[in-house]
């Protein structure tokens, strides 16, 4: 067996008010927590360093790049890979990234894997997109990932890394089979994945009260499906007005839920991951290379 002992370090609302030096300070100390239960990986949520910013319609530029990062590890980041290489901890952080060149400018939902040395093992920029990109004044609150950020062009990639293969996810790539199977066709025996999910949403507020079982639904699914553990993390509770989603979760290769997080603020959960028990599905009910048909799976990759 290959185990990895993994932390989901959910994180309550960060408010508008709240400073970058605030946030760390909070997933330091979950760091600290993880070592004394002796985590050697943690994951945190979507946008980490702050409040969830595409609620809101911005017209000023400078007052959307306020809430970007032009380099990480910067001045707020790096008491994260300073606490990393002193617990021998790595971490998952997500992040708006923005790159700065002289005659452009991007911006994208990022996540990146550090290892337990602080070191950048990896960089996800998010897949799809949800949301609008007008301001749509209709809405109790605004959805705007598709003005704010541009598509990850990189798609979806796995990295060697504590002891296993492991791939990395944002928020709404969750809801898409096609996330899970991408990795997995590249050994993915992890995914990793920070989510803030709005319980309200207003183009169908028939399904608020399904926001937790679509979030189970779809990650448990697509965990048995690929044979692959996958952590989620959320931020959480009621932010400036807004109630978002809590239920951070370890789900393992056969879609079990093993460790879910009970409250709606900062918590951290714990589970001892197996890496070898994705065996268990993929040598067998889903064993690709023996079952799948590519050959009559074209559409799926036509636009
Ligand atoms: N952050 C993020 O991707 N949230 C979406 C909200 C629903 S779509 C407006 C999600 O899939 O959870």
């Amino acid at each position: 067996s290959r185990k990895l002992m993994i932390g989901a370090a959910q994180l309550g609302p960060i408010t508008r008010s709240e400073t970058r030096d605030q946030a760390v300070a909070r997933m330091v100390a979950l760091m600290h927590q993880a070592k004394a239960r002796g985590v050697e990986l943690v994951v945190f949520p979507e946008l980490a360093l702050t409040t969830f910013f595409p609620r809101w319609y911005f017209e000023d530029q400078d007052a959307i790049d306020a809430f970007f990062e032009r380099e990480v590890p910067g001045p707020a980041t790096q008491p994260l890979f300073d606490t990393a290489r002193e617990l021998g901890i790595g971490f998952y952080l997500g992040y708006a990234e923005l790159v700065d060149a002289a005659d452009s400018k991007q911006r994208y939902n990022t996540s990146i894997l550090v290892d337990g040395a602080g070191h950048i093992v990896g960089k996800y920029r998010k897949v799809h997109l949800p949301g609008h990109s007008e301001h749509e004044p209709w809405r109790s609150f605004q959805h705007l990932e598709k003005r704010y950020f541009e598509p990850g062009q990189e798609g979806f990639e796995t990295w060697q890394a504590f002891g296993g293969t492991v791939g990395m996810a944002i928020c709404n790539d969750r809801r898409w089979p096609e996330t899970y199977r991408m990795l997995a066709l590249q050994g993915a025996e992890l995914m990793l994945l920070g989510y803030n999910t709005p319980i309200h949403y207003p183009p169908v507020p028939e399904h608020d009260h399904l926001q937790g079982f679509h979030n189970h639904l779809c990650m448990q699914a697509g965990a048995y499906q690929n044979g692959m553990w996958v952590v989620a993390v959320a931020k959480a509770g009621r932010e400036e007005g807004c109630e978002l989603l809590g239920q951070s979760c370890i789900i393992s290769p056969t879609g079990e839920i093993v460790a879910m997080a009970s409250t709606l603020g900062d918590e951290l959960i714990t589970y001892e991951c197996d890496l070898d028990r994705t065996k268990e599905i993929r040598d067998h009910i889903f064993n690709f290379s023996l079952h799948r048909r590519p050959e009559l799976y074209g559409l799926i990759a036509k636009p």
